[in-house]
């Protein structure tokens, strides 16, 4: 068997994707249909010249996410985008899905009822997608102030009381070039406080002084940890801290040059724990056996090293023991058998 369809059939873990950030163009254009009518064109138009730039700023990404939201601002909207989100991930045999997503306000739903319609929907999926599991962790958008961070962590935890089952942690994200990393470390905290695990975007963005602060915080998994400079690295390395490394994302926002010189390279050949994921796979045009063809290939990785990465990917998932031994066994079938 070639090595991609070897990697595709691959049992896989993805601990790093954002909903509204996963929407394939496809999904978007059905969705677009539904929300704005069959001949709307233009809709099309947009969704498909961005699906075409190559390259973009991390800037330029952010732009992108508003598209999506305005097609997930009803519940059957959500809905329909979260059921078409968690079945490209199945069709691509992801097994284990940490999904994260920000509940917000829309114009037709409150803040409450977006996260009900996520738990709603992941229950339904569970039926419907039987061999991938999915968990939540919800985000803090950091661009949206302490007030709604705070709002946001209160009502997960009430939520924790139905929910335990599908709530894993908190995931701080949003443009990392807006707010301040301090104004959230309080209700991180408290979060923290209440057995939810942190997963954290850090070092997305060239600011040391605020890698080193959330370093010294400390979180379960960071995201990205792009910027590292080697006082950086050597805190995550002594704290053991996992690092999500999201190949495409990276390279197509320009924060890192070229696979080549991805940070996954030092890390993983440094035996760090670090895992491969898609941050946004729709944004990205790209899928988890994607990512890991992209790594075996620029890094020359051999099947033994794809076992690593996916029972490392497990070990640093947010699942429970029980969760965590299903998993392994599907990938140990899977190499061995
Ligand atoms: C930081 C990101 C991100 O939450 O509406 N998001 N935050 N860095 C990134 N790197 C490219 N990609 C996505 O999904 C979209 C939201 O996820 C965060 C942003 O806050 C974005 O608005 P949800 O489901």
């Amino acid at each position: 068997m070639d090595i991609g369809q070897f990697i595709k059939g691959m049992p896989k873990v993805e601990l790093h994707a954002h909903l509204n950030g996963s929407l394939s163009t496809k999904t978007l254009i059905e969705l677009g249909k539904l929300e704005y009518g069959e001949s709307n064109n233009e809709f099309q138009r947009i969704c498909e010249s961005f699906q075409q730039k190559q390259e973009f700023t991390l800037e330029e990404c952010f732009k992108k996410f508003p598209i999506a939201h305005a097609l997930t601002k009803t519940k059957d909207g959500l809905r329909r985008a979260l059921l078409s989100v968690i079945r490209d991930f199945a069709l691509d045999n992801v097994v284990y899905l940490e999904l994260r997503t920000t509940p917000k306000t829309t114009t037709k739903m409150s803040k409450t009822e977006y996260l009900e319609t996520v738990f709603e929907t992941i229950r339904l999926a569970s039926s419907m997608y039987p061999d991938i599991c999915v968990k939540l962790l919800p985000s803090i958008d950091r661009s949206k102030g302490i007030e709604f961070a705070k709002d946001t962590v209160h009502l997960v935890l009430k939520a924790l009381k139905t929910h335990a089952d599908l709530i894993k942690g908190i995931d701080l994200s949003g443009n990392p070039a807006s707010g301040s990393f301090n104004d959230y470390t309080k209700i991180l905290s408290e979060a923290r406080n209440n057995n939810l695990k942190l997963a954290l975007h850090c070092a997305e963005i060239d600011n040391d002084g605020e890698t080193y602060e959330m370093l010294q915080f400390g979180m379960d998994r960071c995201g990205h940890g792009t910027y590292m400079s080697s006082q950086n690295l050597n805190i995550a390395k002594e704290k053991q801290i996992p690092i999500e490394c999201c190949l495409t994302s990276n390279v197509k926002c320009g924060t890192v040059k070229s696979y080549q010189e991805h940070h996954f390279k030092n890390l993983y050949s440094s035996k760090h724990p670090v895992v491969l994921c898609t941050d946004d796979s729709g944004v990205f045009d790209t899928t988890l056996s994607e990512e890991f063809i992209i790594a075996q290939k620029t890094f020359d990785l051999k099947k033994k090293d794809l076992e690593v990465l996916s029972l490392r990917a497990v070990d640093v998932s947010f699942a429970s023991p029980l969760e965590k031994e299903v998993m392994k066994t599907k990938i140990c079938k899977y190499f061995y058998d």
